[in-house]
């Protein structure tokens, strides 16, 4: 923090970067995971930071946490169960409970503290625990993954950057062990990186998903406070025949209105696979 800025330097964004005014630091801890603070900002509300990344804010969050939830949900016919990896502000769990067909919904979060701390101060997110639907167990996503098969429907890995405790999560055995946790035709949407850092990334992330699954396809949305400002997902499928672009289940504007979604829409799902040509050479 310099004279109230903070600024989100990694190795992964070398050059450039985004910074953030602070009004007080309401929160700071070494886990046994990671470095944890919580920042009140001038412009983007409480933000989650994470071993110096920003994990969401609460200006934006939204976007992300809609995006990752409802493409895979409304690809899939009937996600009945469906498991969340990472996550630990309960943004996603907020996102997954609210679609009508999902019955049941597990996650695993590596940190306790996570969810300590966003219990505490971000409420807004941290909601999603609350759901009945929800089984929430604290360990290693990889690990898990090993003790679960043919058992969920949909899979939303939402993890932290490949530095730290989530690099396993990019790995090809991790995406062999989700297709053993997925019933047929089941779905998996990872975070996957953003095309304007990390085009090599995303790259090797959606080949190691096409290894695997029979479809694959990459999707991105708009998060002014993610590295350049724009995130994508990797989502892979075992229905060899689904197409991503078109969901299965479509939201009219009462729908999008009960559901208080400010960022997805069914047109929005439609774009989202629509890539920058500089992307789609890249990842033909
Ligand atoms: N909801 C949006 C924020 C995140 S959270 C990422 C979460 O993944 C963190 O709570 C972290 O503790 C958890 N995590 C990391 N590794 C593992 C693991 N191996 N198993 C289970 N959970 C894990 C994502 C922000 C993306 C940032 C983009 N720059």
């Amino acid at each position: 923090l310099k004279n109230n800025w903070f600024t989100e330097t990694c190795e992964l964004w070398p050059g450039g970067t985004f910074s953030i005014e602070v009004k007080e630091v309401l929160h700071s801890e070494k886990s046994e995971y990671q470095d944890i603070h919580v920042l009140d900002t001038t412009s983007f509300g409480k933000v989650l930071v994470l071993d110096g990344i920003i994990q969401c804010t609460e200006k934006d969050e939204f976007s992300y946490q809609e995006m990752i939830s409802f493409l895979p949900l409304c690809c899939h016919k009937n996600p009945e169960k469906v498991l969340i990896v990472g996550g630990g502000d309960g943004g996603v769990a907020r996102e997954v409970a609210k679609h009508p067909l999902v019955k049941q919904i597990v996650q695993v979060e590596i940190d306790a503290k996570v969810i300590d701390v966003s219990k505490k101060y971000l409420p807004f997110m941290a909601v999603g625990f609350d759901s009945p639907k929800l089984t929430l167990h604290v360990g290693d996503g990889f690990e898990f993954m090993k003790n679960h098969s043919q058992e969920f429907d949909v899979i939303i890995t939402d993890s932290s950057d490949p530095v730290g405790p989530a690099v396993s999560l990019f790995q090809e055995n991790y995406f062999a062990l989700m297709k053993s946790a997925l019933k047929p035709n089941g779905i998996v949407c990872s975070q996957a990186g953003t095309v304007w850092n990390d085009l090599e990334l995303v790259s090797n992330t959606l080949q190691i998903c096409k290894n695997q699954f029979p479809s694959a396809s990459y999707a991105y949305a708009s998060v002014p406070t993610y590295p350049s400002g724009q995130i994508g997902f990797v989502l892979g499928s075992l229905d060899k025949d689904i197409v991503f672009d078109q969901p299965q289940l479509v939201f009219t504007a009462e729908d999008e209105k009960a559901m208080n979604l400010r960022y997805y829409s069914s047109d929005i799902h439609k774009a989202a696979f629509v890539l920058p040509t500089f992307v789609k050479h890249r990842l033909a």
